[in-house]
This record gives C-alpha cells, structure tokens and sequence, in this order.
C-alpha cells in the first residue's frame, strides 16, 4: 500500500499557503470596516457556549480552506472511529472511550463486541451511594467519628481534573467537607495538605490507574503510616481510604479491600478521565445530582461536536483557527484566559490535556513530521493576567492568539454582584485593544509628546476567540471541558499524530527509578551518568546524608 500522503503534500495545505501569503498583511481593522456585520456573523452558539471568532486574522475563504484540509485528512471518519470505540489509540492498541463515561442516553457502546455502558452505570451508581453516605455523616471512620475531611491522592491525569472541577464548582459544594489534593511527591505537599487534618476525621482517595506511580504510591504509603500511627489498627485502613484505579490486583497489594475500589477501564486515557471515577472527590464535593448535571454538558458537546457541520462546530473551529495560527502564521503558543477565578486551574488543565495529547514530532505512519504540532498551552485567569504578562500580548514581537472565556451573569454573593459589570468590561475590552490597538495618529490626537508616540502606539491585529456562557455551572463546565477535549482531537487528527499516547513522559519516570537507587545506596554508587549528571546525584546524596 503505497504511503499516506503527507499533511504538507495536500493540495489543500498547499491552498491555505497561497492564502496566508495573500493574508499576511490583513488587518482586524480593514476586516471589520469591509464588513460591518462581522462580529455578529463569525459566530455560533452550542449547548449554552457562545462562540465569538470574528477577532481573527480569516475570511469566508480561510474557514472554507481549512474546513477543506479537515475533510481531506478524514476528520469525519475519525470522530465517527471514537465514538464507535474503534482501537484509535493504536500505539497502545486501545479504544478511546471517554466518551462513553458520560454517554447519558446510555445508547450501547462496543468495546471488543460488549457494550461497556451498564458497567459504567454500574460505578456511577456505587460511587453515588458511597458520596451519599460520606456526606450525610453516615460513612464513619475507624473510631466511630464521620468523615471531616477528604485528600485525594494522586498525579497528573489522576489529579489536574479533579482539581479544576473541584475549584470550578466550588460555589456548588458542601462547605462542611474539607476537599484536599496532594500530588506532589514533595514531601512538603503532604505536609502542607494534612497537618491541620485529624486522622480519625479523614478519608483518602488514592487515585491512580495504574497503581504504580511512583508519586502516589509514596505519599499513600506516607498517608496510610501517618493515619495508622494514630489509630493504631491495620482494620483502619478499610474506613479511611478508598481507591480509584484499573489495577485491582495493586489496590489489594497495597491493603484497600476490592469493595472500597472504583474502577475505571484501560479505554479511560489519564487526561481525560474526569468523567470517570476519578470524578469522585468533585462528586464527594458537589453531590450526585451536581456531578451528573456535569457529565450532562459533556455529553451535549459530545453530540454537538459529532453531529454538526464543521461550519458550525466549535471544537472544529477551535481547532481550525487555532492550527492556522500555528501553521501558517508560526505562533508557538496559545493562551487560554479564563475571566473567572474559578477557572484558576483550567488553563492548568489543558496545558496537561493539549501538550500531552499534541506534543509529538512522529506521524501516525512512524515519519517525522514535516509541520508544527502542538503549542504551548499557558494562561492564568484575568483580570490578575492583565497586571502580569498581558504586556507582551500587546505590544511584543509574538503573535500569540488567546481564547478569553467568561460569563454574563454576576456572581450569586449581593455584596459582590456589582464587581461583574467592571470584570467583563476588561474581558470585552481587552479583546478590542488586542484586535484594533491604537495608531500612532490616535496616540498623538490625545496630545502626546512625539517622543512617547512610538511607546504608546500599538500595532493590534492580535487574534482572540471569545467564549461567553450565561454561568458557571456544572453543565456549563462539563461543555465548555468536552469543546477543548475535541479541539484538541480535530488537531491531533489534522496533524496526524497519536493523541492518545504519552511515550514522553517514560523516559523520566524510568531515569527516576535508576536515579533513585543511586541515592538510597549506603555505600557511594559507581556513577555511570555523564558528568553533569554524576555531579548533581553525589551534591543531593551528601544533603541526604
Ligand atoms: C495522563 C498521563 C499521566 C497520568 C499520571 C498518573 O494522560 O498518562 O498524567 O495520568 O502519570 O498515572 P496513574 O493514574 O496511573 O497514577
């Protein structure tokens, strides 16, 4: 079979050349004034998002020729491939069903000819008794005492979801139930995350899929001896710690009984399993009916991103926009600013979800990719971004296109409803100053000094998508969670690579095993490391000793 034509062989890519060329020196400022009807035409709307991409450097032409190259590179077929369960992942020979997690028409899935759905059910069910139990006093630990405080312990995939949705959905949860989070193998982590906690009031949730992770297993142990040593009985163990996990066998080993695990599938990537039972301390936090009104916006996103034309899809035009940035204008990174603290940890997320995925230099046919794949994905929530590092938007030598997401409503608090109409307007006039800046004539008709007129103009034409929902709520969440998740699938197949895979992050964890030998030895290791290397473990071997 003769070989896969290269992204950059397409006719279509070749199109979209010739058009950036004849693009590059467009401005957001003739855009608009063409078409005065722009911002309300580049636009759409899907399961409570509206979508504002009229701030881009495109017309009618650029979305037609990219909607082209989609097709071209089979973005239909892939979707449909799935959702549908075929073994996408092929690098691991696995399905990628997260999907399926919140499928709430329950419509049959197939993963090797079974339809996982009742087990999926089935998890949702028991983790809904066990959060029932736990918030209404009734799951009691060893000494009789109920449950105060909840520490989820795990890393990465296991960890960054858990963390946004619970900080997301904080308005929603049960502020007599401590929610903590301890990922890092940093002593100082547990530390920090436990010491005010009592033993006899604390619930631990190891999560992990593999039940192996260095990290985890550590601060569990960490967390197993510190609770024992005050409850002095092994039999503590099954009041005070459940687990999340695939890998029932490791759960045993490490002494949770099999009846406090929530399992979840190997067809669960890390990164995405949110929906899963790694969703448990955001349920324990907002309550069942919450948690499935989060899975609900999942899985409308779910239907709109593979049901719509592509025209009107927004994670497609996400996706789009944010390639053609990446591959015909050499922007590097792309910022996501969400104007919502409680989006704090969201850009945080997708940083994991987006470069984890997309960060990848080999094609699905084992070549080197001749193109850029996946950006930098960075942000922090405005408007404290806007004191920090919105300068360089502004007025630095990179182009760096930037989604902002917000919210119409104001906060539900009387005393602090007035702050929203002064956050939206920096929201709303930050993508204007980015897209139109300020001319050197509009810098001296405010009657400036000639000298400062250089200083003080900006070149604008910076390109941003705007997000904008009534409020922040769990469904809102969980569809404004599944848009990026697509975005980043509509690029990982344009690009052709694996999205689903994460060999990068081997290489470390193994490294750390050997490295780790080499500075618990009792007597002083043969180092066979390069000298830098061999340098810094003799330097950390004499701050242990
Ligand atoms: C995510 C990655 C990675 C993973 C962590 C934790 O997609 O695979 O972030 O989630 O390494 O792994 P465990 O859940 O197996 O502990």
């Amino acid at each position: 079979m003769p070989d896969k034509p290269r992204l950059t062989d397409l006719p279509e890519w070749t199109a979209l050349q010739a058009h950036a060329n004849a693009l590059r020196s467009a401005s957001l400022r003739d855009l608009f004034a063409r078409d005065p009807v722009r911002g309300e035409r580049l636009t759409t709307e899907a399961c409570g998002w509206y979508l504002d991409y009229s701030k881009n450097r495109l017309t009618d032409d650029t979305l037609r020729l990219l909607v082209a190259l989609a097709q071209a590179q089979g973005l239909a077929p892939a979707i449909a491939a799935m959702f549908r369960g075929d073994a996408i992942n092929a690098t691991e020979n696995r399905a990628v069903l997260h999907t399926a997690l919140r499928n709430r028409a329950t419509t049959p899935v197939l993963v090797d000819g079974k339809d996982v759905m009742p087990g999926i059910n089935q998890v949702l069910d028991r983790m809904a008794a066990f959060t029932r139990q736990v918030r209404a006093g009734a799951w009691l630990g060893y000494t009789g005492k109920p449950i105060r405080a909840i520490v989820n312990i795990g890393i990465g995939g296991s960890d960054l979801g858990p963390v946004m949705a619970y900080e997301a959905l904080r308005l929603y949860s049960a502020r007599n139930l401590i929610v903590r989070f301890v990922s890092n193998v940093d002593g100082a982590h547990f530390h920090e995350q436990t010491q005010d906690l009592d033993p006899a009031e604390t619930l631990f949730i190891v999560a992990s899929k593999t039940f192996t992770t260095q990290e985890t297993m550590l601060n569990a142990a960490t967390a197993r001896a510190w609770c024992l040593r005050a409850l002095q009985d092994p039999a503590a163990v099954a009041r005070h710690f459940v687990a999340v996990s695939t890998a029932e066998a490791e759960v045993v080993k490490f002494g949770i009984d099999p009846a406090n695990m929530f399992g979840f599938w190997d067809w669960v990537g890390g990164r995405y399993s949110l929906c899963s039972a790694i969703g448990l301390p955001v349920m324990l936090a907002i309550g069942p009916e919450r948690f499935l009104e989060l899975l609900d916006g999942f899985h409308a996103m779910d239907r709109h991103f593979a049901e719509t034309p592509f025209e009107r899809n927004l994670p497609v035009l996400l996706g789009l926009i944010g390639l053609w940035y990446n591959n015909f204008f050499g922007a590097e990174t792309h910022a996501l600013l969400p104007y919502s603290q409680y989006l704090s940890r969201f850009p945080a997320y997708f940083q994991q979800g987006d470069m984890e995925s997309n960060g990848k230099s080999t094609d699905k046919q084992g070549r080197r990719v001749a193109w850029q794949t996946g950006p930098v994905i960075w942000g922090e929530p405005g408007t404290n971004g806007q004191h920090a590092f919105y300068q360089l938007l502004h007025q630095g030598t990179k182009l760096i296109p930037a989604d902002f997401i917000g919210f119409t409503q104001p906060h539900a608090d009387p005393r602090v409803r007035s702050h929203h109409a002064a956050f939206m307007a920096n929201l709303v006039a930050q993508t204007e100053a980015l897209a139109f800046g300020k001319t050197a004539d509009e810098v001296r008709a405010e009657k400036t000094p000639e000298a400062l007129v250089p200083f003080k103009t900006f070149e604008g034409n910076r390109p941003t998508n705007t997000l904008l929902a009534e409020s922040l709520t769990p469904f809102s969440l969980g569809a404004l969670i599944a848009l990026y998740e697509h975005k980043i699938f509509v690029q990982g197949v344009l690009w052709d690579v694996y999205s689903f895979d994460q060999w990068g992050v081997q290489l470390g964890k193994v490294l750390a095993g050997k490295v780790l030998a080499e500075l618990d030895a009792k007597a002083e290791p043969a180092l066979k490391h390069d000298s830098s290397t061999n340098a810094l473990i003799r330097r950390c071997r004499a701050g242990l000793r």
